[in-house]
Parts: structure tokens; C-alpha cells; sequence
């Protein structure tokens, strides 16, 4: 069933495994995954939703972006509902003529899955018991059990790829590893309904009742969300308690215009600012969540995930092709310096759009001026939008990654 060897073992068959396991294979290097899941729960999770330029140049690269092209809805701009009245940020004119892409997480995960079973590529899904041993030598390895049987699979790098609750950071000793975390006092509920959504662009609303995100997925799939306490649980949310909570939160013109409808699916997702350092230790290198996690206000946390598997690609194509350590090397930092840009803004922007009761009334006005004086700035508008759509890759003096593999 499984291989007794392989050049990089990557447990979690999420969009960071899935997107390094297909660059990989393009560049000729061996990999395997090891999912805890099945293939169905994984594609079962409905999460992001905008992908920056860099995403989608690297899903170009790995070979699968066309549906994106194709189903994906490109996006100029969003706009911030405040204080009754809604404000465009125009991205396309503040940033240059930079645009966002709205395309499902589920979508693209879809999409490399297929890509990676089109090409005959070995996924272990239902692997349980994922352990990893000697990442501090050269000649590491990873265990797991498969219908009963335990396999060892000899490599020469494991990439963590398994999100926030994996094995692979927990590997790490206490002594390695620095821990940076903040949590927040609410979750966001999600909705997903086939029913169009309420305005052709995503709405930001600061509410005094709470933040709320209309967001999409098609013309005719919608996604929105409600700050709601972390003590509720999706149960007592009924789809009309929430259709009435999401109105009571948007402007007169989006409320008319709102097409209500069954929930597809109704979930509460967690807030958290997180951070681990180092993202390597000797041959374990951690990528997206498994390192960090940002609350989903900057829809920041795939895009991130994307960056560091562009960083981790380049650097293990560097080790094979030219016997160079040195994108290995410097994995980590170079991840590092662009996690905690994300991390800044999506803690800005989660604290400028949600309801925190402890600030009192004050906190409340305090958010509106300066929205209102981000709206009306040139500048600031600029620092949201150029944030929003994701700092290029060679931003603030980062070295310049080198363009991908050349298709095997
Ligand atoms: P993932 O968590 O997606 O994937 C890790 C994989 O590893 C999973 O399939 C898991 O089953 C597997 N795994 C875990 N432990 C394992 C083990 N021991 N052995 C083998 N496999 C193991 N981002 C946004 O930009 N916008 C959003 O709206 C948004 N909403 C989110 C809602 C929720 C509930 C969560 C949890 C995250 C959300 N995110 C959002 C962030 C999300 O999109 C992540 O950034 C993205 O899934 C990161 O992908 P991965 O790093 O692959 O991690
Ligand atoms: C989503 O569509 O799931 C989404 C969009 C934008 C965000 C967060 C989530 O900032």
C-alpha cells in the first residue's frame, strides 16, 4: 500500500500539502501524504474564500488554475458598511490596477486533489497515528497506521502541512519552539446558501451589534458570516435567526436586496493570532496553518499558506537540482518576516471592525472615526487596499523568489 521511502513525506492533504505535493511532482521530486481525514471530509470544510495574486500565480504554476480562471469571480474592490452607509474601497485604483479573486477554498482544494490523482500520485487519507521521528538528523521518518497495519516511510524532509491541531509543531520540543498567540472573545458564525449574493462585491460591516461579512462563492452560492459570542454553538442558530440577526446588521439597501434561503452548511469558527517560531527545525519544515493563524477578517490565512509552499517548493527543488541548503536554510525567516505583515493586518482589521463590550460605548465611536477618516484618506485607503490584495512577494527588500519549476 504505502511507500517504505519517499524524497518528502507531507502530512495534511490540505491546500499547503496538497499545493506542495503537486509543485513537487511538476519539479520531478517524490512526495507523499498522509491525510488523518478522508478526501470527503476534507472537501467538507467550508473556509476561505479570496485568493490574492500570489495564490493564484502559484496555482498557475502547479497546473491548476484554469477552473479558477474560469469559475473564479475577480474582484476590484469590497465595501466598509458603517454608521448606516456603505464606502467602496476601490482596490483596483488604490493598488495600480491590483484585483483579489473569489474562488472557495473547498474549490481549489478540489481541484488539486484531482490534479494529484490525475497524475497517479499516492494520498494516504484515513492515516492514522501520524508520528514523525529524527527531524534532526538527515535521515528522518514518519510512521502511520493504514486498516490496522503501521508503515514507516524513510525521507529526507517532512513537511508539516497539518493545520493548527496536527502532530507535526507538536513534535517539536517546547525548549525549540517560541509560541505567540492572541485570542478573541467571539467566533464567526458562518452561512453558506444557494442564493445570490447580496451586492456583486463582499460587504465589511462594523455594526454596533456585531461585525458581518457578506461574501461569495458564485453568482448563485453565498457565504456570510456574524461575530457571535464563543459560548453559542451553531444549534441555537436557527437559518431565520440568523437571516434576522445578518438584516438587522446591514444598511437599508443591502437588506432589501438580501435573498435569504436554507443554509447549506452553518458552522463557528474560532479567532485566534498565532505565531510559531522557528517554522524548521533541521529536515521538519512547518507550512500554513500548522505555523501560524490569523482571524479570517484579512482573508489572509490560505493566502498565507500559499506563500509559505512557494517559499518550501523553491527551496527543496534548490536542494535536489542544485545540492544547495540554502532556501532551506532560510525557510523560516523568509516566511516569518511575511506571516507577521498578515498577522498585523488582520489583527488591525479584526479589531477596526468587530464589537469588543469590553471598550464600552467609547470603543465603538473610536472605530467609526477612524473609519470614517479611513475612507476619506488617500493614504490610509492605500494602506488598507494594498494590505487587502497581499504585498508582493519581494516586498520590503525580501529576496525574490525564483520562478517555479519548468513542467516535468
Ligand atoms: P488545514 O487545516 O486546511 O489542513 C491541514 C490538514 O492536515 C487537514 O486536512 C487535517 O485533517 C490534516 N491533519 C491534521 N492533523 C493531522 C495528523 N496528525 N495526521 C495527518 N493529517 C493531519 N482563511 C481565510 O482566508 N478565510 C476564511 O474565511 C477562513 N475561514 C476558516 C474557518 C475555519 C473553521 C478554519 C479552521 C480556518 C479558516 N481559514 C480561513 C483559514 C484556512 O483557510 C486555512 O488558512 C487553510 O485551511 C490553511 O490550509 P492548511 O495549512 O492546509 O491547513
Ligand atoms: C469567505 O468568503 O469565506 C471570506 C471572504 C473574505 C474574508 C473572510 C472569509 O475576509
Amino acid at each position: 500500500m504505502g511507500h517504505s521511502r519517499t524524497q518528502v513525506a507531507i502530512v495534511g492533504a490540505g491546500p499547503s500539502g496538497l499545493l506542495l505535493g503537486q509543485l513537487l511532482y511538476r519539479a520531478g521530486i517524490d512526495a507523499l501524504i498522509l491525510e488523518r481525514q478522508s478526501a470527503d471530509h476534507v472537501l467538507g470544510r467550508i473556509r476561505a474564500g479570496v485568493l490574492e495574486q500570489v495564490t493564484m500565480d502559484l496555482l498557475d504554476e502547479a497546473g491548476v488554475g484554469a477552473r479558477m480562471h474560469q469559475e473564479g469571480m475577480v474582484h476590484g474592490g469590497f465595501d466598509l458598511l458603517f454608521n448606516g452607509a456603505r464606502h467602496r474601497i476601490n482596490l483596483a485604483r488604490l493598488t495600480g490596477g491590483r484585483h483579489v479573486m473569489v474562488y472557495g477554498q473547498t474549490e481549489m482544494t478540489r481541484d488539486l486533489m484531482a490534479a494529484r490523482q490525475g497524475a497517479g500520485l499516492l494520498t494516504v487519507y484515513e492515516a492514522a497515528d501520524v508520528t514523525v521521528h529524527d527531524f534532526v538528523s538527515t535521515q528522518p521518518s514518519v510512521r502511520y497506521t493504514k486498516d490496522g497495519e503501521t508503515h514507516t516511510v524513510a525521507c529526507d524532509f517532512i513537511a508539516g502541512c497539518d493545520g493548527f491541531h496536527g502532530v507535526c509543531r507538536a513534535s517539536i520540543p517546547r525548549t525549540v519552539i517560541r509560541e505567540y498567540e492572541r485570542t478573541y472573545a467571539f467566533g464567526w458564525l458562518g452561512l453558506l446558501s444557494d442564493t445570490p449574493p447580496v451586492h456583486h462585491e463582499l460587504i465589511y460591516v462594523n455594526s454596533a451589534r456585531g461585525f458581518a461579512l457578506c461574501s461569495q462563492r458564485s453568482a448563485s452560492r453565498s457565504r456570510y458570516y456574524l461575530q457571535v459570542p464563543l459560548k453559542d454553538s451553531t444549534s441555537q442558530w436557527s437559518d431565520e435567526a440568523f437571516w434576522d440577526e445578518l438584516r438587522r446588521r446591514l444598511d437599508a439597501d443591502a437588506r432589501d436586496q438580501l435573498v435569504t434561503g436554507p443554509s447549506l452548511e452553518k458552522s463557528i469558527a474560532p479567532l485566534r493570532s498565532f505565531v510559531a517560531e522557528p517554522m524548521r527545525v533541521g529536515r521538519l519544515l512547518l507550512a500554513g496553518d500548522a505555523a501560524h493563524i490569523v482571524p479570517p477578517t484579512g482573508a489572509k490565512g490560505l493566502n498565507l499558506a500559499a506563500s509559505d509552499v512557494k517559499f518550501l517548493s523553491g527551496a527543496l527543488i534548490e536542494f535536489y537540482r542544485e545540492g544547495s541548503d540554502a532556501g532551506i536554510e532560510s525557510y523560516s525567516e523568509r516566511c516569518l518576516r511575511r506571516v507577521w505583515r498578515a498577522e498585523r493586518f488582520s489583527w488591525w482589521l479584526t479589531g477596526l471592525m468587530h464589537q469588543f463590550p469590553e471598550n464600552g460605548p467609547i470603543g465603538q465611536k473610536l472605530q467609526e472615526a477612524e473609519l470614517d477618516y479611513l475612507v476619506h484618506s488617500e493614504p490610509a485607503s492605500q494602506a488598507l487596499a494594498e494590505n487587502y490584495v497581499g504585498l508582493p512577494l519581494g516586498f520590503g527588500g525580501d529576496p525574490i523568489v525564483r520562478e517555479g519549476p519548468e513542467s516535468n
